[in-house]
């Protein structure tokens, strides 16, 4: 099934050069990018988009962290590609993160772990809407469209 995911390259990744690495990782797979832009957070969207976690012991940590520098927030889309992407993403934690994954190669430690991705379907349409206008979302075909999907 044709799904967007959101997914925001977090300011490590930024900080650490690290984008462009991570995105070739997905456009290699056969993702399709539909809309990518650098952005601050403010604390307010921040706090929106992490609202599950806002009575964990980490929430502040988070939120300041994710607000410190810029963030490159994006929406993919390909076929299942909400879980794919999770897969490639790999465990929250580095240290159980399995090695060919984009956290188990790159990420550091469970707070700066380079990237975010929807972990749902409820979850990428409610984060697609927090960070993205209709307008900024670009629909276009892939001249290889028909055999990758
Ligand atoms: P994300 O939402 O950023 O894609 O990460 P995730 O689904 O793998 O993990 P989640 O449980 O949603 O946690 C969101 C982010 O909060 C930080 N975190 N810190 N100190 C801790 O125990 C802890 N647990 C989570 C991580 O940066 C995680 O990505
Ligand atoms: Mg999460």
């Amino acid at each position: 099934m044709m799904e967007r995911s959101f997914v925001m390259l977090k300011p490590d990744a930024v900080l650490r050069r690290l984008m462009g690495t991570v995105l070739t990782r997905f456009e290699e797979r056969g993702l399709k990018l539909v809309a990518v832009k650098m952005m601050n957070i403010s604390e307010e969207l921040a706090k929106e988009h992490y609202g599950e976690h806002k009575e964990k012991p980490f929430f502040n940590d988070l939120v300041s962290y994710i607000t410190s520098a810029p963030v490159l927030a994006m929406v993919i889309e390909g076929d299942d590609c909400i879980s794919l992407i999770r897969k490639m993403v790999g465990a929250t934690n580095p240290k159980e993160a399995d090695l060919g994954t984009i956290r188990g190669d790159y990420a550091l430690d469970t707070g700066r772990n380079i990237i975010h991705a929807s972990d749902s379907s409820a979850s990428a349409k409610r984060e697609i809407a927090l960070f993205f206008n209709d307008s900024e979302i670009n629909e276009y075909a892939l001249p290889d469209e028909s055999l990758i999907y």
